[in-house]
């Protein structure tokens, strides 16, 4: 049995196992990592379909288990009942707005699009072209045209969900930011990010999740300082 009650199966490369970790460590819970890619013999393991994060549970109760759970959107909900504070939820209720919804609901909108949109519509083939070398930078920009044109609406979308100011749900980080943060962080190491897809409040953003100690602890092995998988 591991020495730490989690482990997280993932490598930190992978953007959802990100936003998982970022979690654990916002919340000061203890965690292995075992850094594996997407449908190694080692993911199979651990997930039915070999796709990354599975948490597992060691311990539930005093009993010990080895629980596999996956999806990050549950996962998360695992972690926010063992360990409420400091929240990663929406202040409720302010002008009768169910801020606590539209926080889900811009989490289901990086999970489900946001994904697609930025690491598969711009920054891996962009990465790939880069690491090949084969292409010119004016042959990978007609490539990823339509994912360029997809990824500005993408964002203008996101960034007006956004506060005006601060983390994406006003003056403290949300589950919202943890799942954005992977993706953008990643998109940020590309040429697209000074584009005019990527606004002013997005980049004015970024910078101050920079200053979260979970940024900066799970920063090894990602893309964000140029690692690869
Ligand atoms: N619905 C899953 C999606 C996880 C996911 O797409 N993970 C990526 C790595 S960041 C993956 O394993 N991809 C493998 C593939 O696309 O085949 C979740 O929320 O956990």
């Amino acid at each position: 049995m591991s020495s730490a009650p989690y482990t997280v199966v993932g490598t930190p490369f992978s953007t959802f196992t990100r936003t998982i970790t970022m979690g654990l460590q916002h919340k000061g819970l203890k965690y292995e990592q075992i850094a594996t890619t997407p449908h190694s013999e080692i993911a199979q393991q651990y997930h039915p379909l070999g796709f990354l994060p599975t948490l597992v549970i060691h311990e539930v109760d005093g009993k010990p288990v080895d629980l596999k759970l996956f999806e990050s959107q549950a996962i998360v909900r695992f972690i926010d009942r063992i360990a409420p504070e400091p929240s990663l939820h929406a202040t409720s209720g302010v002008d009768g707005i169910p801020l606590e919804e539209k926080m889900w609901e811009f989490v289901s909108l990086t999970a489900f699009f946001g994904f697609p949109t930025v690491e598969g519509g711009v920054v891996k083939p962009r990465v790939k072209a880069i690491d090949e070398g084969k292409l010119s930078d004016a042959e990978v920009r007609v490539q990823i045209k339509d994912g360029v044109s997809k990824l500005r609406e993408y964002l203008t979308l996101m960034e007006s969900l956004m506060s005006p100011d601060g983390f994406a749900f006003g003056d403290h980080p949300t589950w919202a930011d943890f799942f954005l943060f992977p993706l953008l962080a990643d998109l940020r190491m590309v040429p697209e990010w000074d584009s005019d897809a990527v606004g002013d409040r997005i980049k004015k953003w970024i910078k101050r999740m920079d200053e979260l100690p979970a940024v900066k602890a799970t920063a090894a092995g990602t893309l964000s300082v140029g690692a690869r998988p």
